[in-house]
């Protein structure tokens, strides 16, 4: 079979003469497909048997443009060989916080992976007020993990450079660095390049403020540059909660979490994938503005996500400089370089974390944290206080030296 699109009938067609299928499904038995795509970018689908829905397998195709917008914006499938490189990396290194993949079919862009069927992705319980207590934990685990064993202080030097060019993953990082690092901050651009800004028109007054703001221009233009060129380590490269999923809690409020989607991955700064995770637990906390059923929960459920925030930090520094106790190279040893090479993690942690409030505000790829906000009026107070912690992380970022620096400013806006 070359490649083509699949439907949820065809992908039973695919499945049923790939031959690794016997491994996971019994395929003398009746199977169903259904399509669940519910992100930007790809077609899902979950096969089962259908006498036994315990038994299924998940399967994510690349399309040859992003799905949400159709065939006039093109998009090489071929995203889904980084995916597969990717998760290949993150199983290996930290097994049991990523689904379990399968294959990866190079012809139909197809990654078969373990359905997490019992789980849900994040944001919406999230939105609701559930609580996933080791939710920072575990994140700070994965990203210790996945960018250590991928960085120069995890890898000799040379494998180092050979898997990175594995990761040019030049498509996906230019969404990135268009619709995250620019677009958002820059009302007019050059190069016949559109802006495909969307906001909250009564929002529009902040909006010409920040993009008036020549701090905020220099600080992201440096942001951007540093995306573009610093390869510390492999990154997951689009860490939000829509890129989580979560068992139901248990009594103590732990959950089985995995990791999904590191189709964005690449050899970056090692701060854009903290800083995106807790950019989105500060979006949600904005969000609480109209969420949460009262003040009392509203309270709780902010200190409960600036404890997610605080911990994934706090996890990943611990466990990251934990393995920098024995680094490959004697230049890594000095404990003078590796204070300031977490403080400059921590930096650019928060200034990732500042562009991806803002973007989530006002540029192209929203969340439905502050969407899902029906009142325009209480939408737009919200959204004033995502923009305004957005912009304070930009601006202070480079002098935030640890991490309650980042917490003040966030409290300063958005209040428990
Ligand atoms: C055009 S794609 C928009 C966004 O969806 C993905 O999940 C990434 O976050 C990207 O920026
Ligand atoms: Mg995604």
């Amino acid at each position: 079979m070359g490649y083509k699109i699949l439907d949820s009938k065809s992908i039973l067609e695919y499945v049923l003469q790939y031959p690794d299928t016997k491994n996971f499904l019994d395929i003398t038995k009746p199977l169903e497909a259904a399509e669940l795509s519910d992100g930007n970018l790809n077609a899902v689908f979950r096969v089962f048997e259908k006498d036994n829905l315990a038994k299924s397998i998940l399967l994510k195709q690349g399309l040859p443009y992003l799905r949400v917008a159709g065939e006039s914006w093109p998009l090489s499938p071929e995203r889904a060989g980084f995916e597969a490189r990717a998760l290949a990396h993150e199983y290996t290194f930290a097994p049991g916080l990523v689904p379990r993949p399968y294959w990866f079919d190079e012809t139909m862009n197809i990654n078969a992976m373990e359905d997490l069927r019992d789980h849900q992705v994040m944001r919406k319980p999230m939105m609701a007020g559930v609580r996933f207590e080791n939710l920072g934990v575990t994140i700070g685990r994965f990203l210790a993990a996945t960018l250590y064993a991928s960085s120069d202080f995890g890898m000799e030097a040379k494998a180092k450079k050979q898997l990175a060019k594995r990761f040019a993953n030049g498509e996906l990082c230019e969404i990135t660095e268009d619709l995250i690092l620019m677009e958002p901050f820059e009302p007019i651009l050059v190069g016949g390049k559109e802006n495909r800004n969307r906001f909250n028109p009564l929002i529009g007054d902040a909006l010409a403020d920040l993009q008036n703001d020549t701090d905020v221009k220099r600080n992201v233009a440096h942001l951007k540059h540093k995306f573009m060129t610093c390869g510390q380590a492999l990154l997951h490269g689009d860490l939000h909660t829509g890129s989580i999923m979560a068992s139901a809690p248990d009594a103590n409020g732990q959950a089985d979490i995995r990791v999904i989607d590191p189709e964005f991955a690449f050899f970056g700064p090692i701060g854009f994938d903290i800083g995106l995770f807790i950019a989105n637990l500060f979006l949600n906390a904005a969000a609480q503005h109209a969420h949460a059923k009262d003040d009392k929960a509203r309270s709780h459920y902010r200190a409960y996500l600036y404890k997610q925030a605080r911990d994934s930090w706090t996890v990943f520094e611990t466990e990251f400089r934990e393995k920098l106790t024995s680094p490959n190279s004697i230049s890594w040893t000095h404990p003078e370089f590796q204070a300031d090479f977490m403080v400059s993690v921590l930096r650019d942690t928060a200034g990732y974390a500042g562009c991806e409030m803002i973007r989530r505000t006002v540029g192209f790829a929203h969340v439905a944290d502050l969407d899902g906000i029906t009142d325009e009026k209480v939408r737009a107070e919200a959204e004033r206080m995502a923009l305004n912690v957005g912009r304070r992380l930009i601006k202070e970022h480079p002098q935030v030296s640890s991490y309650d620096d980042i917490e003040k400013i966030v409290k300063g806006v958005i209040a428990i």
